[in-house]
């Protein structure tokens, strides 16, 4: 891959110490994202090698359906290059009728259907964990999420027509890239519960065998020519150049199943073998642009930004934003109607009560939970999602 420095902008992250980590994103200091090269559009990139990259902020909340190019993209290794003519699906485990299926067959023989969810890295916000203490991994802001039109055919409808045996309990994913992990090569792994991928509501399918996003075949960097896509998880789970679904009593063997994507304190087996995987991500927040404006009679603050439902299916009730430390809040606006899966853009106008200030935002869910003050540190840095934080000063707008 070449590095093409006017569509491919790279971050600075690695080396700058404590303090430059605890200022990202928060606005306390000029980040890339507020520079004037980064405005044109595109993503910015944490490594070109794997491909691991984040749309500036502003961009990111233009549009409630996130165009392509604006699209995080998250990758442990090369996006592979797969021959949509010769690629073929497997399927084993614990069903009737093992075998493979080619893309046109699964096209053929069942019914796609489109719908819409966003998706989210567990990372991120992870740069807000490493504020507090170094961890590892790509240092994402808030924008390793997005939200997408998918086309797919539901994962149930492939396992009820493959025969699903009565003791299985989970679905795995493997993937067709090619991770270097401890001397061997293996593919990107994950895996979801039976019941989950049967969890199908005329709304939204459990899991969906995707081959379109936003209308268009998947590019390779999301996973040409086949990936799936599992509404409310983190997106670990929706494996990209999916090549084999294996059906088992047990979640899967793989790396990214068993010693990642788990919430772990202290970096021991014990830990991790105690830890089970993740599945739902957590409701979040960002505050993506603060900025004043003048009427005849007042000055205003707009605050703008995105608001993501938990991964259980809850709606947002609300998304609050507080100018004085929490002590009180006021509720934005959604631009649309809150629906469970996808995310909201909101925006609130407030008169402007001092000219530098902190903005934290949280969200609210329809059981009444909101988004906490804090969160428990992990090693890997995931499920980042307190009270957003953002430093302005409205005279350097
Ligand atoms: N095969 C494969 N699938 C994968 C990954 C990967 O590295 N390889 N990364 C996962 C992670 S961690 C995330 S967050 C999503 C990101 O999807 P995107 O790159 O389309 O945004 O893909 C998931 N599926
Ligand atoms: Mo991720």
């Amino acid at each position: 891959m070449q590095i093409q420095p006017n569509r491919r902008q790279f971050l600075r992250t690695a080396g700058q110490g404590f303090l430059a980590a605890a200022a990202i994103g928060n606005g306390l200091c000029p980040t890339w994202a507020d520079s004037k090269e980064s405005a044109g559009g595109g993503l910015i990139y944490h490594t070109e090698v794997p491909p691991n990259a984040e749309p500036p902020i502003e961009e990111l909340v233009k549009t409630w359906i996130t165009p392509e190019k604006f699209f995080y993209v998250r990758s442990h290794a090369a996006s592979p290059q797969i021959d949509a003519d010769q690629f073929r699906l497997k399927i084993e485990g614990m069903v009737n009728h093992p075998g493979e299926i080619s893309l046109k067959e699964l096209m053929d023989k069942y019914p796609s259907k489109t719908v819409i969810a966003s998706m989210t890295c567990a990372g991120n916000r992870r740069n807000e964990h490493s504020a507090v203490r170094a961890v590892d991994g790509v240092q994402w802001q808030s924008q390793a999420i997005g939200n997408a039109s998918w086309t797919g055919i539901p994962l149930s409808e492939v396992l009820k027509a493959v025969g699903v045996q009565p003791d299985a309990k989970h679905v795995w994913f493997e993937g067709l890239d090619e991770i270097k992990k401890k001397g061997k090569t293996i593919g990107f792994g994950g895996s979801i519960p039976l019941s989950k991928a049967m969890d199908d509501t005329e709304a939204m399918p459990g899991a969906l065998l995707t081959h379109k996003m936003n209308g268009l075949p998947l590019t390779p960097d999301h996973g040409y020519p086949l990936r799936t896509v599992v509404p409310g998880y983190i997106g670990a789970r929706s494996v990209k150049w999916l090549g084999k679904i294996v059906v088992s009593n047990r979640t899967m063997p793989n790396h990214y199943v068993q010693d990642a994507y788990k919430l772990v304190e202290e970096n021991t087996p014990t830990a991790w073998a105690e830890a089970g995987p993740l599945y739902r991500y957590p409701m979040n927040c960002g505050i993506a642009r603060i900025a004043s404006r003048s009427t005849d009679t007042q000055e205003l603050m707009e605050v703008t930004g995105y608001a993501l439902p938990p991964g259980n299916g809850r709606t947002l009730k609300r998304v609050e934003v507080s100018v004085n430390g929490g002590r009180s809040w006021q509720v934005a606006k959604f631009e649309r109607e809150p629906d469970p899966y996808v995310w909201s853009l909101w925006k609130l106008e407030i008169p402007v009560r001092s000219i530098r200030g902190i903005v934290y935002a949280r969200a609210v869910d329809s059981a009444g939970e909101a988004m906490p003050e804090r969160v428990d540190w992990n090693m890997k840095g995931y499920m980042f999602n307190s009270w957003y934080r953002k430093a302005y000063n409205l005279r350097s707008l």
